[in-house]
């Protein structure tokens, strides 16, 4: 598939998509959040691919938010609508994947950016990195799931501060509150997301796929995320990497999961 906003490249059993519009710090215009969705799909489709990267091109920006020159003459309508649909297609869309999704954010991440990465499984970020949701600067809020997620990861007092500053925080702030997981400098960015994608490859793509679905319980109205835990937790049982997982220990041997 041909992309004009994203590339995409497959090392090992890990995809990397770069979003990929560096003169406009990567801003997500509608093409590119279709381009994020198809991709993602494909790569969490895929047997060969057990993790996946996100990060973007240059050495500026990960993402500088949604594209303000796309959605400056939006009507109410047009808002809601969008916002329902980007939320569908790619911020629901990445936190839902079975696949593990790694940001690795490169720079900028604000609004729409900072909403991806958040809606990203992991976050690492390099040490020039900002991150922020200034939305309220633009006399709109965040509209990707920012109000909820921002608050899910660093508590209502600081996510309420942040937003309603339009403030930005750097990356030691970030890893501070538990923005983001580690920080390094930006010519190691990329070496420490594909450590941590190696070492997710080692263990079993079924309980992943398991352990994520019960983790993101906990923040579906009506679910109850011990009760999916239980269930996830006895399906495992039936699962040809449980066996193999289990044989592996038993024999003192590395599991071989497919
Ligand atoms: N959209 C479009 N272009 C952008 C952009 C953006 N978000 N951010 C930067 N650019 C463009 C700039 O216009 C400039 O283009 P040229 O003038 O060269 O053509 C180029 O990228 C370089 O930017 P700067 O010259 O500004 O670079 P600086 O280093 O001086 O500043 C900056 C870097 C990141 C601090 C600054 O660019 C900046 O403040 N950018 C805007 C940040 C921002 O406010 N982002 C948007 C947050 S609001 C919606 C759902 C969700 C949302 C909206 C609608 N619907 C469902 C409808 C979410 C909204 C947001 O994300």
């Amino acid at each position: 598939m041909a992309y004009e906003n994203i590339t995409t490249t497959q090392e090992d059993r890990t995809h990397i998509i770069t979003i990929n519009r560096p003169k406009q710090l990567n801003a997500l215009n509608k093409a590119t959040i279709q381009e994020l969705h198809d991709a993602l799909d494909k790569a969490n489709k895929d047997e060969g691919t057990r993790v996946i990267i996100l990060t973007g091109s240059g050495e500026k920006a990960f993402v500088a938010g949604a594209d303000i020159k796309e959605f400056a003459n939006y009507n109410v309508e047009q808002g809601q609508e969008l916002a329902a649909n980007g939320q569908e297609i790619l911020f629901n869309f990445v936190q839902n994947l079975p696949t593990p999704v790694i940001a690795a954010v490169n720079g900028f991440a604000l609004g729409g950016g900072l909403e991806l990465a958040m809606a990203s499984h992991i976050r690492v970020a390099s040490e020039n990195a900002k991150l922020g949701l200034p939305e309220v600067s633009l006399g709109v809020i965040p509209g990707y799931g920012g109000t909820q997620r921002l608050a899910q990861l660093v508590g209502r007092g600081k996510a309420m501060e942040l937003i309603t500053t339009a403030g930005m925080m750097d990356a030691k702030d970030a890893q501070n509150w538990g923005l983001v997981n580690h920080v390094v400098p930006q010519n190691e960015l990329m070496d420490l997301a594909k450590k941590l994608a190696k070492k997710i490859c080692n263990n079993s793509g079924s309980a992943i796929k398991s352990a994520i679905k019960a983790v993101n319980a906990n923040y579906v109205d009506g679910l109850n995320g011990f009760n999916v835990e239980i269930t996830e937790f006895g399906n495992c049982f039936g699962t040809d990497e449980f066996k193999e997982g289990t044989s592996a220990f038993l024999e003192k041997r590395k599991p071989d999961f497919k």
